[in-house]
């Protein structure tokens, strides 16, 4: 497959959404079917079995040269954020087949599993990963009992979807993720692709500001518990507090106000808070700098906070060894294997707690992504291309 024939099928693919009009995927929605159906309908031909597991991860299986060798994963998410671009995971799912499809039935001294996680973003239920979590073992009862905004729980979104029996455990000598870079860096430096070195560690919460509805005309200023304002203030705070922490990313990408409406006075706001750093203390005293200004800012206008954390995940350092042979398979194929820290949150994370993860990062032209104008050039897919098979030369000379 070229470069071009990889972007194609990404566009394809990009076509299966919950929306008419943007690309919209979360985790198990209709549009999920369609796009089992192709990527089987991919995988097949390349020589994998194609399985749902019962996490809703479809599973690409590509048999070594030995029943009960080890196994590489390759792989990334295919749910997106809403009004998404056509690359962010979907990417490493199609580069994943054309690899293994490159390989035109030859066998390897591991097996090969090419994963297409079924959630990472934490759209749906506020949680994400889920997909990773269910390969790893961590898809644990409370996050099965999680609810989404019309009171579904994954488990029954789960069955709901159809999903398969639990997978087959299988012994992983590492795994692959590509991906792009959805930063400015590789580009920078004028560099196709790029060698992760960690993916900075994240903290999600929900932060519901409680005060009281009322009447926008009649309710003195002295005498009210806007909700809003509070929420307002404090989220003024979070810029402020993550601007003065060197490293540190802090966003609030979503407010839920309620009753909702120009003339009444909001009683209640919900909004999501999202901080990163590639320091874990750094990020967890932040964490607690934010949660205490919100709990000042409610005291002081008689309102109530209620925090709800919903991810507080390490930061991950890449496996030493695999990016060393993935550093060394990218410049064989005559690129620069810049090393680079992820700032995104990629199911390597999750992965890492069974098997030593590398991630190769493609180059996003204008730093784009989670947006529609998310782009990569057919070159720099070439290159990912050779160099993910190229990674495979690399392993098989270790594991002959
Ligand atoms: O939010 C993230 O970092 C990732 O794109 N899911
Ligand atoms: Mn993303
Ligand atoms: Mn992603």
């Amino acid at each position: 497959m070229t470069g071009a024939d990889v972007i194609d099928r990404c566009q394809a693919l990009a076509r299966m959404s919950e929306s008419a009009d943007c690309i919209t995927r979360t985790f198990c929605c209709p549009a999920m079917h369609d796009m089992h159906r192709t990527l089987r309908a991919w995988m097949e031909p390349a020589g994998m079995r194609a399985e749902t597991d019962s996490a809703g991860n479809l599973r690409g299986v590509y048999p070594g040269q030995q029943v009960d060798g080890p196994w590489l994963l390759i792989g990334s998410h295919v749910d997106t954020v809403p009004d998404a671009g056509a690359y962010d995971g979907v990417l490493g799912v199609v580069l994943g087949i054309a690899v293994v499809q490159a390989l035109h039935g030859r066998r390897l001294p591991f097996g090969i599993e090419v994963v297409a996680f079924s959630e990472e973003e934490g759209v749906r239920f506020g949680v994400p990963f889920i997909g990773s979590r269910g390969l790893v073992g961590t898809l644990d009862e409370a996050l099965l009992a999680r609810t989404d905004a019309k009171g579904i729980s994954v488990a029954q979104a789960l069955r709901d979807f159809g999903v398969g029996e639990a997978a087959a455990r299988r012994e992983y000598l590492g795994y692959l993720e590509m991906h792009i870079e959805q930063g400015p860096v590789l580009e920078s430096l004028d560099l196709p692709l790029g060698v992760v070195t960690a993916i900075v560690g994240q903290t999600r919460a929900e932060v519901r500001f409680r005060g009281a509805a009322n009447h926008a005309g009649t309710t003195p200023m002295h005498l009210r518990r806007d909700a809003m304002a509070a929420a307002a203030r404090w989220i003024a705070l979070v810029e402020r507090a993550a601007r003065a922490t060197p490293g540190a990313v802090a966003t609030v990408g979503s407010v839920h106000t309620s009753p909702g409406a120009g003339n009444v006075i909001a009683g209640e706001v919900r909004a999501t808070l999202d901080v990163r750093h590639a320091d874990d203390g750094v990020r967890e005293a932040l964490v607690a700098r934010l949660r205490s200004a919100a709990e000042m800012i409610a005291v002081r206008r008689g309102l109530q906070v209620e925090w709800n954390a919903r991810l507080s995940q390490a930061a991950v350092a890449c496996d030493a060894i695999l990016t060393e042979l993935l550093a060394r398979a990218a410049e064989a194929c005559g690129q620069r294997a810049h090393r680079l820290a992820s700032g995104a949150g990629h199911d390597a994370m999750i992965v890492a707690a069974i098997a030593p993860v590398a991630m190769l990062f493609l180059r996003s032209p204008g730093g784009i992504s989670h947006h529609p104008d998310e782009a990569v050039n057919a070159g720099d897919v070439e290159a990912a291309l050779a160099a993910g098979a190229a990674f495979l030369g690399e392993l098989e000379r270790r594991y002959v």
